[in-house]
């Protein structure tokens, strides 16, 4: 047997693949399981929650900190010895809730913790079980249900990250099985394999090194999950017929999913997405991302009733609420009745979806783009039926994440101008509820480069700049792990070449900062210390929670707005500046007197002009009716002379 501990296997790339999609290659399964959820249809009675007040704090839960190693894991594909990429855990995150307590965070976003199945699985999207944890997060003490109830009692909310789109190319645990035989047997003629796969890619940690556990696979496929420990028998392919020669195998049988043949009670039946797919709604609500991420059919009441009945179970155990993985690629008003769902289980449920696009993104509406409008975020914000006026309905109860704004930063905020904002708050009207975006500046995902591939690189007060932005303008602002010290800076967000591990990315595991030397060192950081003052600030703050925006000004080296919530009788004038000190006059705004939380200056106004200056980096962030300066003066945002 050719065998090798320290060389890579290498393999074909014959799984289809396309931009956004979490890539993998070969594909696993740890045989240890927990107990089902207690899935009820209780009526849910937790207090609706206005999610505006909040700031999330985004965790990619596998890469975070590692609370228990005995439940750390390697994938087979990209392996780093040393750094399995199954390395964070609930315990880990329990363990840093005062770390996360302390940036100012109210709200942690989780990647699916469900059990994943596939090569390269850590993050979460390849849900194999929605109704079971995966083992590789927990640990007695620290189960999911022991984290959610430490984030409450921490004063935190949890925000599940939640799939319905697709699921593993495994198919899924006791309901749907996909034809593939078992990867133990796997051996293709020269190969070596890395360690811990010395003899297959089958699971290293599972007895008989079964890869696939599914009880409504074959008869023939598991009997031979049960014999034949790393699979040294020749095996006889059912399907083809062919003997399996021990060192001479093709992967297609091993990996590749016969799309043709997938059961149509679970899945669609239309292939793969290619090229010309992506401005095609029916192309992209019911093709096949990629190799493991297989479409379910979102329409069928048995898929339904399925997903709905896992997320509820959630629900129950305490989530806060839901995040919506790949929601442009389920057409809206069928996402609209599994979200509908959720929140008649949860009256004002906070739902918010990734409706991913790199641009305005404002669909086939005023000439900005010529994509349509049903795969584009505001739709999915909305219930009306008119693709050419949003007005045609209201506030679908679904929120997303802010991809326009986001998409502007590459040519603005990480060039140290404001350009072309005011223009996307222009079209703030074109969402249900502007104020309950989710805004961010990068995340596992994308960056705010050319390519929108890496995490910021540029010039540490650019960012600052940019979170300014975020946590005084209308929306919910996300920190992606590891911001607040600049971590992995310029690295790419994810793997690109193919001999790339996760060290390399963006993606990187950050518990070497959550050692005490390590926590002593980052809270020290300015932008730590900048995105704590910012969340005191915004927490301080009603109108910049909920506020309406109005009053955008933008002029290239500042931006000066105005919030106002009238529940509260919170109002406040916000002017940024950009890399020099900039003068503001802001009018009409109401009389009064305003003090700037910022530097503790104070102005009364009479004529409902308010004039200011704010030093470069800083902001300028006037309470009608305040009383203090809120915070400490650190790198960016400083106090000149009144
Ligand atoms: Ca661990
Ligand atoms: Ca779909």
């Amino acid at each position: 047997m050719v065998v090798s501990h320290d060389v890579k296997v290498s393999l074909p790339r014959w799984i289809p693949w396309s931009p956004g999609c979490l890539l993998s290659l070969v594909s696993f399964l740890p045989v240890l399981c927990l107990a089902s959820l207690p899935f009820t249809a209780m009526a849910d009675t937790a207090m609706p929650i206005d999610f505006r007040r909040e700031t999330i704090y985004f965790v990619l839960t596998a890469r975070f900190a590692d609370g228990d190693p005995s439940n750390n894991f390697y994938n087979r594909d990209r392996i780093k010895l040393g750094d399995p990429q199954w390395r964070g855990d609930f315990k880990g995150l329990m363990d840093h809730l005062d770390y996360i307590k302390d940036l100012g965070f109210t709200s942690i976003w989780i990647s699916p913790p469900v059990e994943n199945r596939s090569g390269l699985d850590y993050h979460g999207y390849h849900a194999y079980d929605w109704t079971r944890v995966d083992p590789r997060l927990e640990s007695p003490g620290a189960t999911y249900q022991d984290f959610i109830d430490a984030a409450h009692a921490n004063g935190l909310k949890v925000i599940q990250d939640v799939v319905i789109n697709h699921s593993s190319n495994y198919g899924i645990r006791n309901q749907v099985w996909i034809d593939r035989l078992p990867h133990k047997y796997f051996r293709p003629a020269h190969a070596v394999f890395t360690a811990p796969y010395a003899l297959n890619l089958g699971n290293y940690l599972a007895p008989y090194h079964e890869d696939n556990d599914n009880p409504v696979a074959p008869a023939w496929f598991r009997e031979h999950q049960h014999q034949d420990d790393v699979g040294d028998v020749t095996f006889i392919d059912p399907s083809t017929g062919l003997s399996l020669d021990q060192f001479r195998q093709t992967p297609d049988r091993f990996f590749n999913t016969d799309v043709a043949h997938l059961s149509t009670q679970w899945y669609h039946p239309d292939g793969y997405m290619a090229g010309g797919d992506w401005e095609n709604p029916r192309s992209v609500q019911r093709k096949h991302l990629c190799g493991d991420c297989m479409d379910l059919a979102t329409e069928r009441p048995n898929v339904k009733a399925y997903l709905n009945s896992a997320i509820l179970g959630y629900l129950n155990m305490g989530v806060d609420a839901i995040r919506l993985d790949t929601a442009k690629h389920v057409d809206r008003d069928e996402l609209l009745t599994y979200v509908h769902t959720w929140q008649e289980h949860r009256p004002g449920l906070f739902v918010f979806a990734e409706v991913m696009v790199k641009g305005l993104g404002y669909g086939d509406l005023e000439g900005n783009d010529n994509g349509p409008s049903a795969i584009r975020p505001w739709w999915y914000t909305r219930n009306g039926h008119d693709a050419k006026d949003p007005h045609s309905g209201g506030d679908s109860g679904l929120s997303v994440i802010d991809f326009a704004l986001f998409s502007t930063f590459r040519d603005n905020l990480t060039k140290g101008n404001f350009d072309g904002l005011g223009g996307v708050f222009a079209h703030d009207w074109i969402y249900g509820d502007a104020t309950k975006l989710v805004t961010f500046f990068q995340n596992h995902d994308v960056g705010p480069d050319n390519d929108f591939k890496y995490r910021f690189g540029g010039e540490s007060w650019r960012a600052a700049v940019a979170y300014n932005l975020l946590w005084t303008a209308r929306g919910i602002p996300a920190l992606y792990y590891g911001e607040e010290i600049e971590f992995m800076k310029g690295a790419p967000q994810d793997i690109a070449g193919e001999h790339d591990t996760l060290d390399q990315s963006g993606r990187a595991y950050f518990g070497d900062h959550l050692t005490p030397e390590g926590q002593r060192a980052s809270r020290m950081h300015p932008m730590y210390r900048h995105i704590q003052r910012l969340n005191l600030i915004r927490q301080r703050i009603p109108a910049l929670q909920t506020g309406a925006m109005s009053q955008v000004h933008e002029f290239g080296s500042g931006i000066s707005y105005v919030r106002e919530d009238a529940r509260s009788d919170s109002y406040v004038v916000v002017g940024l500046a950009a890399d020099m000190h900039t003068g503001f006059t802001v009018a009409p705004v109401r009389n009064g007197t305003y003090v700037d939380a910022v530097t503790g200056c104070s102005r009364t106004v009479h004529d409902g002009r308010l004039v200011f200056g704010v030093k470069a980096h800083s902001a300028g962030i006037w309470v009608l009716d305040g009383t203090a300066k809120i915070g400490v003066d650190g790198a960016f945002l400083q106090s000149e002379g009144c």
